[in-house]
This record gives structure tokens, sequence and C-alpha cells, in this order.
């Protein structure tokens, strides 16, 4: 059956975790072969997927999270790896605040700790509260961190902007955390 939605959601975990669930993998920087791609998921039960209907998921992805090469042989996630890829992230230069959501949950622990990557490579950060209030909402009741990327920068930490938007760092010491 033609599910957008689902065979997307089964993309993100085979592009960004687990590309073995399909027995395929991904090159040093995060590439995997469409063909073989396409190949996986169909002999995956329960699962379709053909060349137009890749071509409309990377288009209309709701936050771009593929990229193609530039002759769509090749597919990769933008974003939100565990597996330890390369995807040629750029360094760039934060805004004075960022922000992050996460669950009430592990509000204190991160006042404690500061933010950490966990199982992904890097600690994602969003521009606009909105974005970080949605991905609180999947850890529980959202709770808002602002990080003060800028002194962050100006201290020597790296920050990276991702194709589709999406700040990266590695971690957030608890001195470059507020709350409101
Ligand atoms: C939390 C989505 C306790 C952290 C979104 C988060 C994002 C700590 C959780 C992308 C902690 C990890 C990533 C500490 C961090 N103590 N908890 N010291 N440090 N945490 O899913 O940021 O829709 O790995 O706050 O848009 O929620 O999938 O990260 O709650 O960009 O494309 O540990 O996933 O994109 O959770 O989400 P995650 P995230 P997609």
């Amino acid at each position: 059956m033609k599910d957008l939605k689902k065979t997307s959601v089964f993309m993100s975990l085979i592009l960004r975790h687990k590309p073995e669930a399909i027995g395929i993998s991904l090159d040093s920087h995060g590439w995997a072969s469409v063909q073989d791609l396409i190949a996986g998921i169909n002999k995956t039960d329960g699962y379709y997927l053909d060349m137009d209907m890749l071509e409309t998921i990377v288009r209309t992805d709701n936050k771009q999270r593929y990229s193609f090469n530039d002759d769509h042989t090749l597919i990769r996630a933008n974003q939100g790896h565990s597996i330890n890829v390369d995807v040629e992230l750029k360094e760039a230069e934060p805004p004075e605040q960022l922000f992050h959501g996460t669950g009430e949950k592990s509000a204190a622990s991160i006042r404690k700790e500061g933010l950490k990557p966990q199982s992904r490579l890097y600690v994602h950060l969003s521009k606009d509260k909105g974005t970080a209030e949605k991905v609180g909402a999947r850890h529980g009741k959202p709770h808002i961190f602002f990080v003060h990327s800028g002194k962050m920068f100006r201290a020597g930490y790296k920050f990276y902007l991702s194709e589709n938007g999406v700040w990266l760092t590695k971690s957030v010491p608890p001195e470059f955390l507020g709350e409101r």
C-alpha cells in the first residue's frame, strides 16, 4: 500500500539509526543507494516504496529530512543520526539564542548536567520556540530551555546548521542554559 507517512517514518529509522533493518549500509557520509533502499523496503512486510513515491517523500517532507545526490542515485538523512556518519555539516555562527524542547521529567537532570546528545551524534536546537515545543511534546509535558548560543560560540563552541535548518552542537554546559 502506498502509505507515504508510514514509509517515511521507516526511512528515517533506516537512514538515521538502523540501515541493517533492511540489510543495507550507509557510506561514511551517510548515503544509501536509492536502488537498495527501494528494494530493501519492498522486501519488508507491510511496506511499499517506488521511485515516484520516494521523490514525493523527499520533496514534501514537512521537515525536509532527506536529500538526494545530484543524479538521485543516493539518498541520506540531513540530521538526526545515531550512527557515526559525517553528513558534511556546515559550521555556522548561531543566533544569540536558540531553543531546546524536552520533557518536564528531564529538566532537573539537564539543569545539573547540561544538554547531552544521548543516543544521537548532536544536541538538536531550533531557532523558534514553536518547534522546540513540538519536539518537547514528544517526550511528555514539554519544557523549554533557552540556549545562550551566541555566548557559547564566542567561548569557542562549534555550531552546525543542517541542510534542513536544524542547529546542532555536541553538548551544552549548564551555564549556557536559561529558563523563563
Ligand atoms: C534529553 C526530531 C536528561 C533531551 C526533532 C531529549 C529534533 C537529557 C532527549 C530531533 C539530557 C533525547 C531530536 C540530560 C538531553 N539529562 N535528559 N543531561 N540531555 N536530554 O529524540 O532533541 O521529527 O534524541 O532533552 O525535530 O528530542 O525525528 O532528541 O529530550 O530535531 O525528524 O534527551 O528529532 O526530528 O531525545 O529530538 P532525542 P530530541 P524528527
